[in-house]
């Protein structure tokens, strides 16, 4: 096999519901308390994965984390059924979905030491997700593991959060040539928290033994992060040399444009206009928070949110932008509503991993026989619904339980991942 770039999903887990947890994410405020519907989320992002698969990718799979998570709830000296329901819902979060918070990754080609370095994201800020990083840290071991190709690093230190590849942008004139790795931090975004702070931007570069000179540190605006950019792939992507960004994504656009037309004279600048597009329908629509890829022939596709379908401003922009002469040829919108709704779209669902998929564990790569496997445990386990009040009731965590026992053991992953 060769280097090649691998989308790795989050399946979303069977817990999954609206808890209203994520502050200055406006979906999920919007939709607190809301009935979930656990099964068909898990469905529509299995058919995410067929659709890459589909396109010519290749495609790998994290698994969702058991929940509750007791050994979380005993820290805090406490359980599931005594726990109050702000901490059980923490608990009970299927957040670890959002595969794009797992870990920022630097491939072998941008790297002093020639390894893939991955580094687990501590996610501290926000306390639903600040318990993810030890169970997503035993997969990233086992999946990146047994080859010397990589190096697993354990999370930054608290209080610096990192929230991971969601503020982490990689250009390169190819996914195997060595890269631009750009690293968006937030310092303030008015009412809401900035999640992914600068020090530990700087402290994953070191980790990574990134060259200074290939490695920029930029802020995301302030009013990006106030408007519900609570990271910065909800107003930006990359992918190779194109980087498609709303105008109003940084802080300094301009001393950023240039530092990245010097690191990488090839780059491609696909700027929305505000005028075009309010940075209020990007966050509205998703439209940034797109998988950007490049297709076997060589062109570029944007996989994105039905919902950028729905933003007529967003569309109409997105047709002209394909009907001219620019990189990205080909629009792919998906069914990742269940997702959408807790304010994660196609691009939050995946971390991208530049590597050789002969040194990954197989057990986290997929073909379609695969994901139909999965797909009819997902349909004969996962409940249907959750409203926010049986987070408590114990059939309701015996069947969350068993969901995870049978996918984990039907994928042969039960000795190393039962807790
Ligand atoms: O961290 N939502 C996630 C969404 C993460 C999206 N990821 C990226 N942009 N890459 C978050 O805010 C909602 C949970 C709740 O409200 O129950 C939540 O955690």
């Amino acid at each position: 096999m060769s280097v090649r770039e691998i989308n790795f999903d989050g399946l979303i887990g069977p817990s999954h519901n609206y808890a209203g947890l994520s502050l200055g994410n406006l979906a999920s405020a919007r939709n607190a308390g809301a009935v979930s519907r656990p099964r068909a989320a898990a469905l529509q992002g299995l058919e995410k994965m067929r659709e890459t698969i589909r396109l010519g990718l290749t495609q790998g799979i994290f698994l969702p984390q058991w929940r509750p998570d007791n050994a979380w709830l005993a820290a805090l000296g406490t359980n599931v059924s005594h726990a109050e329901p702000h901490i059980r819902a923490a608990a009970m979060s299927a957040s670890s979905m959002w595969a794009a918070n797992a870990a920022t990754v630097s491939p072998a080609s941008d790297t002093s030491d020639g390894r893939t370095h991955l580094t687990v994201a501590n996610l501290v800020t926000m306390p639903h997700r600040s318990h993810e990083w030890p169970q997503t840290l035993k997969q990233l071991q086992i999946a990146f593991g047994a080859s010397d190709a990589f190096t697993v690093h354990g999370p930054i230190p608290a209080p610096f959060g990192d929230e991971g590849a969601a503020n982490h942008m990689r250009l390169a004139e190819s996914h195997g040539a060595p890269g631009v790795e750009v690293f968006v931090y937030g310092q303030s975004g008015g009412p809401f928290p900035a999640r992914q702070h600068v020090e530990a931007s700087k402290a994953v570069a070191r980790l990574h033994r990134l060259a200074p000179a290939r490695t920029l540190f930029v802020q995301q605006s302030e009013e990006a992060i106030a408007a519900g950019a609570f990271h910065n792939d909800v107003v930006a992507v990359a992918n190779e040399r194109v980087l498609f960004t709303h105008e109003q994504a940084f802080a300094d656009k301009e001393a950023f444009y240039t530092a990245l037309k010097a690191a990488l004279p090839g780059v491609e600048i696909v700027e929305v206009p505000a005028s075009a597009v309010s940075l209020a329908d990007a966050i509205r629509s998703y439209l940034f928070n797109a998988q950007l890829v490049t297709l076997p022939d060589g062109a570029m596709a944007l996989i994105l949110p039905t919902e950028a379908r729905e933003t007529p401003a967003v569309w109409s922009w997105l047709e002209r932008m394909v009907a001219g002469n620019g990189p990205i040829r080909r629009l792919v919108p998906v069914d990742v509503r269940q997702s959408m709704a807790n304010g994660g779209g196609p691009a939050c669902l995946r971390l991208r991993v530049v590597a050789d998929p002969a040194d990954i564990d197989p057990r986290f790569l997929l073909d379609e026989a695969k994901l139909d496997r999965i797909a009819a445990i997902v349909a004969d386990y996962w409940p249907e619904e959750i409203a926010p009040a049986d987070l408590a009731d114990t059939r309701l965590i015996a069947r969350i339980e068993q969901s995870w026992l049978t996918l984990v053991d039907h994928l042969q992953l039960s000795g190393d991942l039962i807790p």
